[in-house]
């Protein structure tokens, strides 16, 4: 028995600034165009797909913050997108900065499935950076600045036969992000990444360090989780600001099946058989056999470490 999910990974090069929405979305209408060449169920763009990495900037008034947000999903640019997967029969999931009609801000994925509806959303969880201008950084990354953590926690949704979940970009770092989904069976993880190919803090942290910490976090939450998980990268030079790309997916041993090549827009296809997931959720990580919660309380109740007292 198999249950075969063709996804593709529409890594998405660099966004610059002065990039329009519509132009964007164009983009992604040609990489939604080859996953129907090659009979894609399912499609994943990056964090912040409709954008540049606009976290990076400085900015003090709110109007001009809120001109990188959108406020309506579908909106007028983006309707295209979904009008044109819906008759391919497609499904697919991006991610976008969401105002919402109260006024809140988070850094949002959605899933959408093959008739062109949305059927999930995520927010953003593991807001890494600061908050105010840092002169001691190479460059900003004031994502808790421009959005709020999120507030919908780590959902899972049944589509396409299969237990969906999303997570973004930072999430991929946090064991917590994948165990919560596995606890609700997740199969099939997507998320999106703008991930700076330097450390604003540690200059000797380059691309090949961000690739090695990319492909190990990825791997092992589809390991320890027994799920696919698709991780897909906005990369390359935004205004001077350089991105790694190296988009993945990874199997539910955590093998990496398939990586983008270029740092580009660039489709990469993989044929993934979600019962794949069965034998390391039945065996290994059969949670409910081998957890023993009455020893994991720390992990809920603490934020920071508690060190032993000195001796
Ligand atoms: N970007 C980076 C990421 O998690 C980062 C931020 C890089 C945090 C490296 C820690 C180490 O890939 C986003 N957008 O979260």
């Amino acid at each position: 028995m198999s249950r075969m999910i063709r996804v593709g990974a529409a890594q998405m090069g660099p966004v610059q600034k002065a990039e329009s929405r519509q132009a964007v979305v164009r983009r992604m209408l040609d990489l939604l165009e080859q996953a129907k060449s090659h009979k894609c169920d399912l499609v994943v763009y990056p964090e912040l797909t409709l954008t540049t990495f606009f976290p990076r900037w400085f900015m003090t008034d709110q109007a001009e913050v809120d001109q990188w947000f959108e406020r309506d999903m579908p909106n007028e640019a983006t309707r295209p997108l979904f009008e044109k997967a819906a008759e391919h029969g497609i499904a697919f999931s991006f991610g976008y900065a969401e105002r919402t009609p109260d006024g809140h801000h988070f850094n949002t994925s959605i899933l959408v499935d093959r008739g062109g509806r949305v059927v999930g959303k995520y927010r953003k969880v593991h807001l890494p950076g600061h908050d105010e201008f840092d002169e001691s950084r190479a460059f900003q990354h004031l994502e808790k600045r421009y959005f709020e953590a999120g507030d919908l926690g780590f959902p899972v949704w049944r589509m396409l036969g299969g237990i969906f979940g999303m997570c973004i970009c930072n999430d991929r770092r946090w064991p917590e992000t994948y165990r919560v989904m596995g606890l609700q069976g997740v199969e099939m993880i997507v998320l999106g990444y703008n991930t700076p190919s330097v450390n604003s803090q540690r200059s000797e942290e380059g691309p090949e360090k961000r690739h090695f910490h990319n492909r190990l976090s990825v791997q092992a939450g589809a390991y320890q989780n027994s799920t696919w998980v698709v991780a897909v990268a906005k990369g390359g030079s935004e205004d001077g600001h350089p991105m790694i790309a190296g988009s993945i997916i990874v199997n539910p041993e955590g093998e990496i099946v398939a990586e983008a090549a270029t740092e580009g827009d660039e489709l990469i296809v993989h044929d993934c058989d979600l019962d794949a997931t069965k034998f390391g959720k039945e065996t290994i990580f059969d949670f409910k056999r081998h957890r023993r919660v009455e020893h994991y309380g720390r992990i809920t109740d603490q934020t920071g470490v508690t060190s032993p007292p000195d001796v």
